[in-house]
């Protein structure tokens, strides 16, 4: 075991009110690409702006509907690693515990994380593009967007760039930060706010913060110990095994 995972250890097992805030490259490991790491982002082959903002989806609906369903396909097919269900067996045992996930694949509830908070929705729920109305799908994965009953098109239930985040998931993720322990950070490349400033956050409210991923980030000098590694090994040795 490393001396950095070995810290992370002696912070996991001192915790008893945790969070923990994952990305992308929390489900890599499950067969679903990141955004940003190559060879197969998924960002790789277009532009951000012209499928994940409300511009783009008003330019072109049909594309930005096929990449969603391109991604649901591929992420209904994916099970979560032992590195969700590390955190699921986690949670059980400590005082406290919250997921706040920019993954919208829905892999840590599928683990059996009970608190999760969706920060960027699910890409399993969909709404309606103009009114907001709730929109119960499933829905046909081909080409064009149905419409809702309002006559608008439908969407994917997610935040887009530009789009706020549920104030509701806010103040979930300011109260658990303002009171945790330890916050561990897996699998994100630290760009994309407000998650991006969790990190920073829960230092400065008195929490010891842990960093898994295999590359660093800007969140590495924030951290108080960067753990090199990927979250399906990294994580079941990080989480103590008793109570
Ligand atoms: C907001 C959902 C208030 C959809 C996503 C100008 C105009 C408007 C807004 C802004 C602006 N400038 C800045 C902003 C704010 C903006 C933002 O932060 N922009 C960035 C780019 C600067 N944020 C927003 O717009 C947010 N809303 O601020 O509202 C507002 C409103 C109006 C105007 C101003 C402010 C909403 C952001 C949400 C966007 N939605 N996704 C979908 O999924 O399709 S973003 C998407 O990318 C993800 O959800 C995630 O949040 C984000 C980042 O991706 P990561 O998860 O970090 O993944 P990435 O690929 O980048 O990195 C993977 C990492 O995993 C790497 O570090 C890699 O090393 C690591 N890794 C690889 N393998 C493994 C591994 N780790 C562990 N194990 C492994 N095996």
């Amino acid at each position: 075991m490393t001396s950095a995972l070995r810290t992370a250890v002696e912070f996991a097992r001192a915790a008893r009110r945790v969070v923990v805030t994952t990305g992308a490259g929390m489900s890599k490991e499950s067969g679903i690409p990141t955004f940003r790491d190559a060879p197969n982002a998924l960002w790789a082959n277009y532009n951000v702006e012209d499928l994940a903002t409300r511009g783009g989806f008003r330019r072109d609906p049909a594309l930005v509907w096929r990449w969603y369903a391109e991604r649901r396909t591929m992420i209904a097919a994916a099970r979560p690693h032992e590195g969700h269900i590390a955190l699921a067996r986690w949670e059980e045992r400590c005082d406290s515990f919250v997921v706040l996930t920019q993954n919208i694949d829905g892999l840590h509830a599928a683990a059996g994380s009970k608190n999760v908070v969706e920060l960027h929705g699910n890409i399993f729920r969909y709404t309606c593009f103009d009114r907001g109305h709730d929109v119960e799908g499933p829905f046909p994965q081909d080409a064009t967007p149905p419409r809702c009953a309002c006559g608008s098109l439908v969407r994917p239930a997610v935040v887009w760039f530009g789009e706020s985040l549920d104030p509701a998931h806010l103040e979930t993720a300011d109260a658990a930060l303002s009171s945790c322990d330890v916050l561990v950070v897996v699998g994100t490349s630290g760009l994309v706010y407000p998650a991006a400033g969790f990190a920073l956050t829960a230092r400065e409210r008195g929490a010891r913060v842990i960093e898994v991923n295999p590359e660093q980030t800007p969140l590495t000098e924030i951290a108080d110990v960067f753990v090199p590694g990927g979250a399906r090994t990294i994580l079941p040795e990080l989480v103590p095994q008793t109570g």
